[in-house]
């Protein structure tokens, strides 16, 4: 079976980009919210392995994605440190905040607690298997993952973990430390488990300052792109550095990463990177939202304009919300013609 996606993040063009959508799976599923009604705790929803096997695959059936990615959340490493993490109903993930030393001497990661998260990898990937869509895993990026450690809830501008890496060099090279290790760990079972392709997410790249960049950044995303690589060096690994504006270049350069996710800030084909990278994106979510020619007309340039390199079709962030499944359908529908 070949899997288009694959063969792009080995560099190979396709005349027709697989497409998969960054937060396919959610609320703006019916058949999402069906199975999540039953559910009051979103960490225990991630953690059932049945459950999350049939969301993950919910998107794929419905839209014939290119893609599925793996049910799960960037907190449940924070959760499985020993964290307290909960979400609250139409607000979002909150945290008990880590500060200090004392605090962050309490955590540590127990792969244990992850163990269903392997079981759903390996559930998917069954059901996968005459599938041409490929199975992505993921984690959050240190730097996105400490920033809700750190604040206890996302949305802020982030000032405390800012201020922390600033003064408190200690503390936070120890936490982004635990976090390299973790992820790792991570994502390499992911690997084992199924996994075709991994993806990071460093949603907050862009509240980094730039003499952060180095030690936040860059850095242990490539401890953690060589760790995985060491068990498994032809699983490839898209990093989404979203909002990280300039920087991009840098980041193709120093992380190791076969692909690249793009914001919808970014102008996509601009970018002179080396060729061996994919690159992924940036359709803004907000077209999807409104669907129509609008829609469809900005897609088909997207498409054009990316013809002959290595792509992959996405949002430049996750689907939002209230999107209408219809104009998945029709956006699927517009790139293949
Ligand atoms: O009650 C619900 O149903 C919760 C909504 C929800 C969902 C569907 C959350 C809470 N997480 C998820 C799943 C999820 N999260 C997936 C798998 C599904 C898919 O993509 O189809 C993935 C890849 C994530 C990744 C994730 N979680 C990121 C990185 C991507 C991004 O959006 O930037 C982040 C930042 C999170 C944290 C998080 N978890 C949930 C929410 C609402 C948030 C964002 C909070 C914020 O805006 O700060």
């Amino acid at each position: 079976m070949v899997k288009k996606l694959l063969s792009v993040l080995k560099g190979e063009p396709a005349p027709i980009p697989p497409i998969w959508l960054m937060r396919q799976a959610g609320r703006y599923l019916p058949e999402y919210r069906a199975l999540r009604a039953n559910a009051k705790d979103f960490i225990q929803f991630c953690l059932s392995p049945e459950l999350a096997v049939e969301v993950t695959l919910q998107p794929v059936r419905r839209f014939e994605l290119d893609a599925a990615i793996l049910f799960a959340d960037i907190l449940l490493v924070p959760h499985a440190l020993g964290q307290k993490v909960w979400f609250v109903e139409g607000e979002g993930p909150r945290l008990e905040p880590v500060r200090d030393q004392a605090a962050l001497a309490k955590l540590a990661y127990d792969p244990k607690i992850l163990a269903p998260v392997m079981q759903t990898v390996k559930g998917v990937q069954a059901a996968l298997k005459d599938s041409t869509a490929a199975l992505i895993g993921f984690a959050g990026a240190p730097w996105t993952v400490a920033t809700y450690m750190i604040e206890g809830a996302g949305g802020t501008d982030h000032e405390n973990i800012r201020r922390l890496a600033w003064t408190d060099g200690p503390f936070f090279s120890r936490l982004m430390d635990l976090l390299v290790e973790a992820t790792s760990f991570y994502l390499i079972a992911q690997g084992h488990a199924g996994a075709e392709v991994l993806q990071l997410f460093e949603s907050w790249a862009g509240t980094v300052p730039a003499n952060l960049f180095e030690r936040a950044v860059l850095e242990p995303t490539a401890r953690i792109v060589k760790a995985v690589k060491a068990q498994h060096p032809d699983i490839p690994i898209i990093g989404f550095p979203r909002g990280a504006g300039a920087w991009i270049t840098r980041y193709a350069e120093a992380t190791g990463v076969d692909g690249i996710g793009v914001d919808q800030m970014t102008d996509m084909a601009a970018l002179s990177l080396p060729a061996r990278l994919s690159l992924q994106g940036n359709l803004d979510p907000v077209l999807l939202l409104q669907g129509g020619n609008a829609m469809r007309d900005e897609a088909k340039k997207l498409v054009a304009a990316m013809a002959g390199r290595p792509f992959i079709f996405n949002l430049g962030h996750g689907v939002m919300q209230p999107t209408p499944p219809e104009h998945v359908a029709d956006l699927v529908k517009a790139i293949r013609g």
